[in-house]
């Protein structure tokens, strides 16, 4: 009779197992599950002498094969896994593989608290009707300062201390804008009114940094101009607006204040929210933070653009993005925006 019987089988079961447990490369792998389970291998041979067999013993030699065979490709398959571990290993040039580490941590992109609250602004404006209207960070001398009421000699230029630029081919003289405002002289020489815009973008000012100034900041402008505008409908949207952006038990204040291209020209005040009106190093122990500037549109800057100012009246206004961010998230220095310190930017 042939080797068909439980004691051989467990002996090539045992002898096959402790070669591939030895194995030390795929190829080997590879040859042992030839010599076992291939169409002419030790333990797959073993099937075709079934016929041979009574019933009986078919039955139980034929069960025992097929758990032989099916632990045999356990045992090559397992192996073969720490196989491929050990190539990746070798690949990403690992020096040990350290199974207990914790896996990386993937992070999920956010949108920076600036951007947020500047969408939110835009947004509540938005809501009220206004359009947007955009124009450019490099602007002529003549839209930053000289329509807006503001002339060469005129002592309020140097409220702002500007960034000019040295561009010799240029007749102009160009610099990058101080504030937002030179795009109500772009909005308003392109249409007629009504007009009801807001103008979000970058200024530049040659400034020194201190917890509450940046040289680089942004401002939403605002302007309506039609028949009719009065300084309560500045003072309804202006109040609309902070209300809607911190809440309506928030405090404001207008308080009256000087810009050459408003008449008159009023600065608005929030309750700070740094210290809750207490006093702060943000509110300068005034317990209210300047959040913008704003006014009539000046007559004479709107016969400076061609709008007949006998019929039309105009409000304007300029916020500072930064500094309602900074009492939005209480943040008590205005720097921290611009520091990209991971830590601060991902508690928003
Ligand atoms: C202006 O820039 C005027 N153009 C605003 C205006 C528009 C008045 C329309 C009337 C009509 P001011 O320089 O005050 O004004 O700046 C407006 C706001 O920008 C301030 O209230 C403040 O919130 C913000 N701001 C001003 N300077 C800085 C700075 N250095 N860093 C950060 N924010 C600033």
């Amino acid at each position: 009779m042939s080797n068909i019987n439980e004691k051989h089988i467990s002996e090539l079961r045992q002898q096959c197992l402790k070669e591939i447990e030895e194995a030390t490369s795929l190829a080997e792998l590879n040859t042992i599950k030839t010599k076992y389970l291939g169409r002419k291998g030790l333990i797959r041979q073993l099937f075709e002498e079934l016929p041979n067999l009574s019933l009986k013993e078919r039955r139980e030699i034929g069960e025992l094969l097929n758990r032989t065979v099916e632990e045999v490709e356990n045992k090559l398959n397992q192996k073969l896994e720490e196989f491929k571990n050990v190539l990746i290993h070798k690949e990403h040039n690992f020096s040990k593989l350290e199974l207990t580490l914790s896996g990386n941590k993937f992070y999920v992109g956010k949108i920076h608290p600036l951007n947020k609250v500047y969408y939110e602004i835009i947004q509540i404006f938005l809501n009220l009707g206004f359009s947007i209207e955009e124009g450019p960070e490099v602007e002529k001398e003549e839209y930053n300062f000289t329509l807006l009421n503001i002339p060469y000699d005129h002592p309020a230029r140097d409220m702002q201390d500007t960034l000019y630029l040295d561009l010799k081919d240029f007749s102009e003289k160009l610099l990058l804008r101080t504030h937002t405002s030179p795009v109500q002289i772009r909005v308003m020489l392109s249409k007629k009114p009504p007009i009801k815009s807001i103008m979000p973008g970058r200024v530049y000012r040659h400034e020194n940094l201190d917890p509450s100034h940046l040289f680089n900041f942004h401002q939403v402008e605002g302007l309506m101009v039609d028949r009719g505008v009065r300084l309560s409908d500045l003072k309804g949207v202006l109040t609309y607006f902070v209300k809607n952006m911190f809440g309506s038990d928030i405090e404001s204040r207008f308080r009256q204040s000087y810009f050459p291209f408003t008449e008159p020209s009023l600065e608005m005040d929030i309750q700070c929210l740094v210290c809750k009106g207490k006093g702060c190093s943000v509110c300068k122990n005034s317990g209210f933070v300047e959040v913008l500037g704003c006014g009539m549109v000046h007559p004479q800057v709107l016969e400076n653009v061609g709008i007949d100012s006998e019929a039309y009246t105009g409000f304007a206004f300029g916020l500072g993005v930064e500094r309602i961010a900074m009492l939005k998230y209480r943040i008590d220095d205005i720097r921290l925006f611009y520091e990209n310190d991971y830590r601060f930017i991902t508690q928003f």
